[in-house]
């Protein structure tokens, strides 16, 4: 396995996927975006802060960093010859790409998720969830591989195609090499990210945080979803939560390109994902903007949640 002396931590995305010997096809897939994010983490970098519909200093139409995203993204899913739709957070419609399914994928993304984030300077993220096929309004169990990339003080990318968590890193020559390998996560945490306005959060909820909150817990929420994320996962102990709330029973982050990439991810690192009173990955999707309440972590913390849900609503 990789190349003779090189260890294993210097091996690059697309050979490590060779080395599994992932299909051609995904493998294309996944360096086709961790390509793209390349682009994207220039233009956080580099970019002006601007909204869309205002120019730069050379009078150039202004894009907005999640619309400039967006289209840096689509342009590679476009031409990589593997894939058939695509959704995007900032579509409203699923965007057909080639009309023949068989060896091609379908993609559900966020390009930049907490775009807003980036004006004050805070970590933010492009999220992907992967199907076969042409079909992409499925339950997130039939996913064949999940992904984020997270622009923080590193940028790393974290993977699974079913076989474990991966971490790799952006080096100097904007590679992206192995850091860590089947990251797991601990079965309780010691760290929770409560979302959303506490204030109206049920009985159940106000509960299960007090809980958590008794049992020494630290509170860690940055407002970006891969960010908080990757903090439970890496740490390996750990609950994000953006549950129901009065006024808003599916809370607010997307199932398809929010909740199930992530939900598969923690899945494969031994963690659980529900909505406090089902799997995430077990949800039937009707439209393509759907949203779910979440409670995703360490399992025991997520079966807690539940309990806490079932018995106080
Ligand atoms: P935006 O992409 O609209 O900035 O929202 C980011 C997000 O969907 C997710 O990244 C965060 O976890 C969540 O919103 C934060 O929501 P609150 O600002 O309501 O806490």
């Amino acid at each position: 396995m990789g190349e003779p002396g090189k260890t294993k931590f210097q091996i690059d995305l697309r050979r490590y996927l060779r080395e599994q010997e992932e299909d051609r096809n995904l493998t294309r897939l996944i360096c086709e975006i961790a390509d793209a994010s390349k682009y994207i983490v220039n233009s956080i970098r580099t970019g002006d802060l601007g909204v869309a519909g205002t120019s730069n200093l050379y009078g150039e139409d202004q894009l907005a960093l999640d619309v400039l995203s967006d289209r840096i993204l689509r342009k590679r899913l476009l031409h990589s010859g593997v894939v058939a739709n695509i959704v995007s957070e900032e579509t409203s419609d699923i965007i057909p790409i080639s009309t023949d399914c068989a060896g091609k994928y379908s993609v559900a993304f966020d390009p930049l998720d907490g775009s807003s984030l980036v004006d004050v300077n805070l970590a933010v993220g492009t999220i992907v969830s992967i199907y076969e096929g042409c079909e992409l309004l499925q339950p997130g169990r039939n996913q064949v591989a999940a992904m984020y990339i997270l622009y923080g003080p590193r940028t790393t990318l974290v993977f699974s195609t079913g076989s474990g968590v991966h971490e790799f890193g952006m080096n100097q020559l904007m590679e992206y090499t192995l850091l860590r390998e089947n990251i797991r996560m601990e079965p309780r945490g010691s760290i929770y990210s409560p979302g959303g306005q506490r204030n109206l959060y049920s009985p159940g909820t106000e509960s299960f945080v007090r809980h958590l909150e008794g049992n020494g817990a630290k509170l860690r929420y940055s407002g970006g979803f891969v960010p908080d994320i990757n903090q439970i996962l890496m740490k390996g102990k750990g609950l994000f939560m953006y549950p129901h709330l009065q006024g808003s029973p599916n809370g607010k982050l997307r199932v398809l390109y929010e909740l199930n990439p992530m939900a598969y991810l923690i899945e494969q690192a031994g963690g659980a994902a529900s909505t406090g009173r089902g799997r995430i990955l077990d949800l039937e999707p009707k439209q393509i903007d759907d949203r779910a309440p979440v409670f995703i972590g360490c399992r025991e913390d997520v079966a807690m949640a539940e309990e806490f849900i079932r018995t106080q609503g």
